[in-house]
Order: structure tokens, then C-alpha cells, then sequence
């Protein structure tokens, strides 16, 4: 399979990992924090109308994509705290792609269930809410095959559609820990660190996720540092997160997920 890279590579792809919180030690938030004011841009991946391939664009995020930049960012730091370029692409591609293999636009990881699970499984995630967290919700997959008009590459091949059939079909069943909104103090929980990548699951039927972006303590309150479609832009959020569950009637909880080297 021809795996072309499109490197729109901007300098913010590789910028240096300036220390702009008082956790120094923190990687993941400080890369994040540098996407501060980037525009929110939806469907940056969906550019080309040919082959699947790796789509590098650090200038326009949505929520997905600016968590994929900053982990495989911190996922790529050389020793005087800049990023490897080629290590970037390469860790992007293993992040984006199920065990980082391009094959067609069903080898993306469109649901985060899949994203999470490859994570995990190439080593280079872990799911601490199992760990922490006794709730469960199972798995039960069928937005993208039943909308296939939200989607370019599904609107116009019913073969990536059955496909994305198999994929659904795949993960359905399986459960996942996660907080239910009502169990999450908006002062956070002592686990749930700075960086921590963050997942809100939802009750809209056919999906598990709605919405993603990382932990940050602001003044004692668990916040959230995201690509927000409202703002239009990467901020951190005036409510805590606790408060923006509470919001949004079709959030349920959230799945806390943390970067392993
Ligand atoms: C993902 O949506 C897409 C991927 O196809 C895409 O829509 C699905 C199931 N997957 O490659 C990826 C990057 O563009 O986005 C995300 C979307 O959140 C948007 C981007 C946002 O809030 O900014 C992930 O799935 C994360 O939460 C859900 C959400 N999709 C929907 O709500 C349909």
C-alpha cells in the first residue's frame, strides 16, 4: 500500500516543549498548552480525495486531532526538549492508524474505543480508570455506518461502509470503565493528573465518545484543555469539567487515559 506522508508540518508540529505550568515535568500539557488560540477546524482529514493518508496539519484542530498532535509530540521529545520530526510522523502514524498501518480510510481509528484499545495495546497508552473507577458502559457501535452521509469517504463507497460495519460489529460488547458524570467533583479526583488525556462518553445511540481533550488544574478545579467547536479555537475551559458534564445533557462521563513512554 502506498503510504504517502502529507507533511503540512508547521512549526508548531515541532515546537520546543516550553515549560508554561508549574509542572514542569509535565510533557503532555506543556505540549498542549503551546495549541492555545489555534483555530478549530473540523474534517483536516479529510483534505484529499484519494488514497488514506497521513495528514500532518498542526495550524487547524479539532479536538481529536489536537490530542493526536500533542501525544505524538510528547511521544517524540529529543533531549534538549525539542521534537523529532520523523519521530513524530511515525508515532502520529501509530496513534491515528490500528498498530499504525495505513490501509484505506477504514484503518483510521474513527471511534475512540478503537483508538483507546490500540493505545493500550502498542504500549504507548494506559487506561487508568480501570484501575480507579468500578463503572462500566459496553460498547455499542453504529453511527458512521448508519450516518454514512456525515462522512465523505463512506457517502460515496458502500464498501468502506461495510467495512466500518465489521469494525463496529468488532468492538461492539466489550466494556470500558469510566466516571459517571455525577461521580466527578468539579475539584477533580486525586488520580486524574495534569496531561491525563480525557474522553467524554455519551448517550447518543451508535457512539461511545463525543468529545476529548486534556486535564489541567486551574486554581484547584479540574479543567479541560481542548479544541472547542464553540470557541472555534484550542482553550481551557471557564467551567470545570465536572460543570460541562453537567451542561450537556447527551455527555454521560469521562475515560481518563494516560500517555506511557
Ligand atoms: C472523529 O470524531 C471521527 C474520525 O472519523 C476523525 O466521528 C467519528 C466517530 N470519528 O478521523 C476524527 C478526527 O477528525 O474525529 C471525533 C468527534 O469529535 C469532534 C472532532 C470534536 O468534538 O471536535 C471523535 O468522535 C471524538 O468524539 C467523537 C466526535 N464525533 C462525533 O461526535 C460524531
Amino acid at each position: 500500500m502506498k503510504t504517502m506522508i502529507t507533511l503540512l508540518f508547521s512549526a508548531l508540529c515541532v515546537a520546543t516543549v516550553s515549560a508554561q505550568t508549574d509542572e514542569k515535568d509535565n510533557a503532555m500539557l506543556n505540549n498542549g498548552i503551546n495549541f492555545l488560540d489555534i483555530p478549530y477546524v473540523a474534517h483536516t482529514l479529510e483534505v484529499t480525495d484519494g488514497e488514506e493518508e497521513l495528514i500532518i496539519n498542526c495550524d487547524e484542530v479539532d479536538c481529536t486531532t489536537f490530542v493526536e498532535y500533542t501525544l505524538a509530540m510528547t511521544l517524540s521529545p529529543t533531549e534538549d526538549g525539542q521534537v523529532a520530526e520523523g519521530d513524530f510522523a511515525t508515532n502520529l502514524q501509530k496513534i491515528r492508524y490500528r498498530d499504525g498501518k495505513i490501509n484505506g480510510y477504514p484503518s483510521r481509528l474513527h471511534y475512540i474505543a478503537d483508538w483507546v484499545n490500540n493505545g493500550v495495546r502498542n504500549g504507548f497508552l494506559e487506561d487508568v480508570t480501570t484501575a480507579y473507577s468500578p463503572y462500566t458502559q459496553k460498547v455499542s457501535l453504529s453511527y458512521m455506518s448508519s450516518h454514512p452521509e456525515l462522512y465523505k469517504q463512506l457517502s460515496k463507497s458502500p464498501e468502506n461502509v461495510a467495512k466500518m460495519k465489521e469494525i463496529e460489529k468488532s468492538l461492539n460488547g466489550q466494556e470500558f470503565h469510566y466516571i459517571p458524570k455525577d461521580k466527578l467533583p468539579f475539584n477533580g479526583l486525586p488520580w486524574i493528573k495534569n496531561g491525563d488525556i480525557i474522553a467524554i462518553t455519551t448517550n447518543t445511540p451508535g457512539l461511545d465518545v463525543a468529545h476529548m481533550g486534556i486535564a489541567f488544574y486551574v486554581n484547584g478545579k479540574l479543567s479541560l484543555l481542548h479544541a472547542s467547536s464553540k470557541e472555534k479555537k484550542v482553550v481551557v475551559s471557564k467551567v470545570a469539567l465536572g460543570q460541562m458534564l453537567q451542561n450537556n445533557d447527551n455527555w454521560t462521563g469521562i475515560r481518563v487515559l494516560r500517555m506511557k513512554k
